[in-house]
C-alpha cells in the first residue's frame, strides 16, 4: 500500500536535513508525525518516527519534560508584547538593541528557535518583549501562537529592506488565521464579519516596519502604507538606529490600556521612581491591593491628588483613579 504522504511531510524532511540542533529536529519529527495519516500504508514510516523521536529524546534527557514543546512566558512588567514574522526581518535584533537581554541575532534565516525575553524600559516601567522563531509559508512552530494568544500586545515585525515585504505581513497573517486569531489594528476592529466570527481571539496587533535605516525604506514604507495603511497602525523603526523607538513605546502604553498611580505616606514626598500600573478603570481599593492585600482590608480613608481631583481630595475604596494620580492611604 502506498504511503501517499501530504506534500508538507517532504519539506519538513528537507528541514530535518538542514535541522542543526537536537531541538529542533525533534520538533520537525514531532510535526511530521502530526501530518502523517494514519493507515497501514504509513506504518513503517511511522514506526520510524517513532523511534527517531525516542532516541532523541533519551540523548536530550531534560527536553523531554517540556510537554509537548509547549511554552509559556510567565508575564513581567506593564505587558507582554510578542514579537512575530517571518525570517531575518530583526525581531532578535530589536530585542537585543533595546533590552539587556542577548539572543541570538544572525543575517541567516531562522536563527531563534526559542522564546526569549527583554525588558523594555519606558519611563518608569518596563514592557515585557517575547522574541518568538519565525513564521513561514512551509513551517511555524504551533506553540508561537500559544504566546501570540497570551499576549497583551502583539508586534507583526516586517523588513523595510526586503522586496518581500507585503508577502511578510500576508505570510503572518494567513497563518494566524489558520489558527484562529485574529489580527486587529488599532484605528479599527476588522470588519469582515465572517472572520470574525471564526476567530476564537483578537489581538490588537502592531506592524513593526524595522530596517527602517536600510536603502530603499522610505518607498517600501510607502507601498506597505498603501497596501495595509488601513488595517494595521504602522511605525517604522530602526533596531539599528533607534529611530521610531519613542513614537512607539507612546503608542504601546496608550494600547495597553494601563495607568500608573503612585502612593505616598503622609508628609513624605511621592516615589515616582516606583508606580503601582493597573488596567484603566480601576479604583481605589485595587490599587491598595497592588501594594498590599492585607493593607486593602485594613485601610480607614485615603486622600488623593491629580488632575481629576481637589488636592488632597478623600476618596473611597470605590472611586475610579486615574494616570499620574497620587494616593496617601490612612490606617
Ligand atoms: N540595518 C539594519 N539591520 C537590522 C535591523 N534589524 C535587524 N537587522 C539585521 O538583520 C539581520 C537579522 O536580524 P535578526 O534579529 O536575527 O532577525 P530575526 O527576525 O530574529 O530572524 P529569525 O530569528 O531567523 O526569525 C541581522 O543581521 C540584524 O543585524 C535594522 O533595524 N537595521
Ligand atoms: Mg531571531
Amino acid at each position: 500500500m502506498p504511503a501517499n504522504l501530504p506534500p508538507e511531510y517532504y519539506k519538513l524532511k528537507h528541514e530535518l536535513e538542514a535541522a542543526s540542533t537536537d531541538e529542533e529536529r525533534l520538533q520537525l519529527l514531532e510535526e511530521m508525525t502530526r501530518i502523517t495519516p494514519k493507515h497501514k500504508g504509513t506504518e513503517k514510516v511511522r514506526a520510524d518516527l517513532r523511534s527517531r523521536i525516542s532516541k532523541l529524546r533519551k540523548t536530550s534527557g531534560k527536553k523531554q519534560s517540556k510537554k509537548g514543546h509547549s511554552y509559556h512566558v510567565p508575564k513581567q512588567g506593564a505587558g507582554q508584547l510578542v514579537l512575530i514574522g517571518t525570517p531575518n526581518v530583526g525581531k532578535s535584533q530589536i530585542i537585543a538593541s533595546f533590552t539587556k537581554a542577548n539572543p541570538v541575532v544572525s543575517p541567516t534565516p531562522y536563527t531563534t528557535q526559542e522564546p526569549g525575553v527583554g525588558m523594555l524600559q519606558y519611563e518608569n516601567i518596563q514592557f515585557q518583549l517575547v522574541d518568538t522563531p519565525p513564521i513561514t509559508q512551509d513551517f511555524v512552530q504551533p506553540w508561537v501562537f500559544d504566546l501570540v494568544r497570551n499576549a497583551d500586545l502583539v508586534w507583526l515585525v516586517v523588513s523595510l529592506a526586503s522586496d518581500e515585504i507585503l508577502d511578510q505581513v500576508e505570510i503572518v497573517e494567513s497563518r494566524l488565521t489558520e489558527a484562529k486569531i485574529q489580527t486587529t489594528g488599532v484605528k479599527e476592529a476588522a470588519n469582515d464579519a465572517d472572520e470574525m466570527l471564526e476567530a476564537n481571539f483578537t489581538k490588537t496587533t502592531l506592524l513593526i516596519a524595522n530596517q527602517a535605516d536600510e536603502d530603499g525604506a522610505v518607498d517600501r514604507l510607502e507601498i506597505l502604507q498603501e497596501f495595509y495603511g488601513e488595517q494595521f497602525q504602522i511605525y517604522p523603526l530602526s533596531a539599528i538606529t533607534g529611530e521610531g523607538l519613542d513614537r512607539l513605546q507612546e503608542v504601546v502604553y496608550q494600547q495597553l490600556g494601563i495607568s500608573r498611580v503612585y502612593t505616598k505616606s503622609p508628609a513624605k514626598s511621592v516615589d515616582y521612581e516606583d508606580p503601582i500600573v493597573l488596567p484603566n478603570g480601576s479604583k481605589v481599593i485595587e490599587a491598595a491591593m497592588a501594594l498590599h492585600k492585607e493593607f486593602a482590608q485594613g485601610f480607614k480613608s485615603a486622600r488623593i491628588w491629580g488632575t481629576n481631583w481637589y488636592d488632597g481630595q478623600t476618596v473611597s475604596r470605590d472611586d475610579v483613579v486615574y494616570d499620574g494620580d497620587v494616593l496617601e492611604f490612612h490606617l
